[in-house]
């Protein structure tokens, strides 16, 4: 099996102080770094959300279901990584969403325009570890299509954080029915 790591949207909106912050961000995105850093993936890739004007995904009244506040802006702080992720640890880094609403890092193209599944596809990946914010959105959408595209799939559940941990064991039933291992 040739595993490759996909880092959902750890993002700075997505973390403690951001506009859209998720608790237990930031933490995700030191222990991610940590992972990144034993060396166990022949390749990793993140996922950024990347608005423009994704229409009624933006809300100044959100439901935090459907709509949200605003948050992952082009061109803002809260877009880029949260520190201690940095873009240079990635082998390629895609984006979605600029215009429509896009929890699946499946939706997003790299800089220069590959979908993520070409691109695993290329580099012979078979397995994929998903990780990131938010389990119940953007991690849950992006591990299901994994598995749909017919990749080997683990969540590595303690290296998420949920918008909302009532979520979660819905979230885990769909993993298991899809064959999403978690771990
Ligand atoms: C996400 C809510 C809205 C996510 C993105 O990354 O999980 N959640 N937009």
């Amino acid at each position: 099996m040739r595993k490759a790591l996909i880092v959902v949207d750890v993002q700075n909106d997505f973390c403690e102080g951001g506009s859209l912050a998720v608790v237990g961000g930031a933490q995700v995105a030191i222990d991610v770094e940590a992972l990144i850093n034993s060396g166990t993936y022949g390749a990793v890739v993140a996922t950024r959300d990347h608005h423009i004007d994704p229409g009624t995904h933006f809300s100044d009244n959100p439901d935090f279901v459907d709509s949200w506040p605003r948050h992952c802006v082009v061109g803002t702080d809260g877009e880029k990584f949260h520190a201690p992720l940095a873009a240079p640890m990635f082998d390629e880094i895609f984006f979605k969403g600029e215009y429509t609403a896009a929890y699946s890092g499946f939706e997003g193209k790299s800089s220069s325009g590959a979908p993520l599944v070409n691109w695993l596809r290329t580099w012979g990946i078979d397995a994929v570890d998903v990780c990131g914010i938010a389990t119940d959105y953007c991690v849950r959408a992006t591990a299901l299509d994994a598995a749909a595209e017919g990749f080997a799939v683990t969540v590595l559940e303690d290296l998420t954080a949920a918008v909302s941990n009532d979520n979660l064991p819905k979230v885990r039933a769909e993993f298991d029915a899809a064959g999403v291992m978690t771990g």
